[in-house]
């Protein structure tokens, strides 16, 4: 599709003003992400991905229901509830998305002015704030009727699920590239089963609760002038989970001192001190959470930074269908990234699991 199509797309949405501009936005592995700017504002566009996501109407109800859930929070403690959650841009019929020419999936929201993400962090407070707002996230979202959620990506966070599409992938070797990542393989399935132990029995005990699921560090906003947590984006997988996950996979991005597409897995580890800022932080945004719920989080990290990485590695044995790739071993560089993250994460785990007690502490205070 040309930018004009692109720009025709936008139109059949209730905007203000003739969209005039397109642009590629943000560095999102799944959608395509485009702003589109009129005379008077700037709109997200993105064309859904509806290969992985195979239900995008279900999605976009899951979407509608979750912010104004979230907008009627944010006003109820005095908050700006159209800069603070997506405000989704329906068509002259009420509809929230729209389906172009050549079948892609569309949908649109109100740009969130003045606001800014990162891929990777190296300022503690930064790390702190991030917290905080996928904390209050997950707070905000505590009595919302999961059941009202449709599941848009099953088994999502299913890591002994993972395991096995990974297993088979090796097992297939259908792209003959089985010989490039020998030692990834046996680094991610000699871990198979004591990782799918732990996950099984935190499944088993941790209360269910609604969550982020993607809580990438680049899936928050924050606000440009005051650099405090602003709004968190990205809500396709917005489903029932554990809090374990939330916080792992922000901590997987975020607290680590080398970006997830570096090509130098010996300059990847996990920052004891924004690891820290961001506990800190999402103690205070999060409210309450149960004994088991905090003895979990460390573990939340290392399994979510092992899930990641196994599921980079599927996907370079299976051809890279899934995460975008702008290299030729993009996929294999990013597995090999987060074994070195996890194996960091392995060798500091006292010094993880002490900074939350001390997290905790502070936030007793
Ligand atoms: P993907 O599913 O591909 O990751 P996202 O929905 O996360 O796509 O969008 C990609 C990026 O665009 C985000 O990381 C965020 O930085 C930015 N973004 C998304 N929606 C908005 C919005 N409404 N206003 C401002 N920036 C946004
Ligand atoms: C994808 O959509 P994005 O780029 O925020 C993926 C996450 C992975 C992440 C790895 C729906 O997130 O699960 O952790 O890439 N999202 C989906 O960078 O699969
Ligand atoms: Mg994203």
């Amino acid at each position: 599709m040309d930018i004009n199509d692109i720009l025709s797309v936008a139109s059949r949405f209730v905007i203000s003003g003739k969209p005039e501009r397109v642009e590629r936005y943000g560095s999102g592995h799944i959608n395509d992400t485009y702003a589109v700017t009129t005379p008077r504002r700037r709109y997200i566009l993105q064309r859904l991905n509806t290969s992985i996501f195979t239900e995008p109407e279900k999605l976009m109800e899951n979407m509608l229901l979750v912010t104004d859930w979230l907008r009627e929070r944010i006003a109820a403690r005095g908050g700006d509830p159209f800069r603070e959650t997506l405000t989704p841009i329906l068509t002259p019929d009420g509809e929230s998305s729209v389906r172009s020419e050549d079948g892609s999936f569309w949908r649109m929201t109100a740009f969130i002015e003045d606001s800014f993400s990162f891929d990777r962090a190296d300022d503690p407070s930064v790390l702190r704030e991030a917290g905080r707002g996928f904390g209050r996230f997950m707070r905000e979202l505590r009595d919302f009727p999961a059941e009202r959620l449709h599941e848009t990506i099953p088994n999502f966070h299913n890591t002994p699920l993972r395991l096995d599409a990974l297993r088979k992938s090796v097992e297939e070797d259908a792209f003959g590239r089985l010989d490039s990542a020998k030692a990834e393989a046996e680094g991610y399935l000699s871990r198979a089963e004591a990782y799918s132990k732990r996950y099984e029995q935190a499944v088993r005990e941790l209360p269910l609760r609604v969550t982020h699921n993607d809580t990438k560090i680049n899936n928050i906003l924050f606000d440009s002038n005051t650099h405090r947590a602003l709004a968190v984006v990205d809500l396709d997988t917005v489903m029932p989970g554990l809090s374990a996950f939330d916080f792992g996979d922000a901590i997987r991005t975020g607290a680590a001192t080398a970006d997830e597409d570096t090509r130098h897995p010996e300059t990847m580890g996990a920052s004891v001190e924004l690891f820290s800022a961001y506990a800190r932080g999402y103690f205070d945004g999060a409210g309450h959470i149960s004994e088991g719920e905090r003895d979990a989080l460390v573990f939340g990290a290392k399994l979510m930074t092992y899930e990641c990485g196994a599921r980079f590695l599927t996907d370079w044995l299976c051809g890279d269908t899934y995460f975008k790739t702008s290299r030729p071993m993009h996929n294999l560089e990013r597995a090999r990234a987060q074994l070195a993250l996890l194996e960091d994460m392995e060798r500091r785990g006292d010094e993880l699991e002490h900074a939350i007690i001390e997290a905790e502490k502070e936030t007793k205070l």
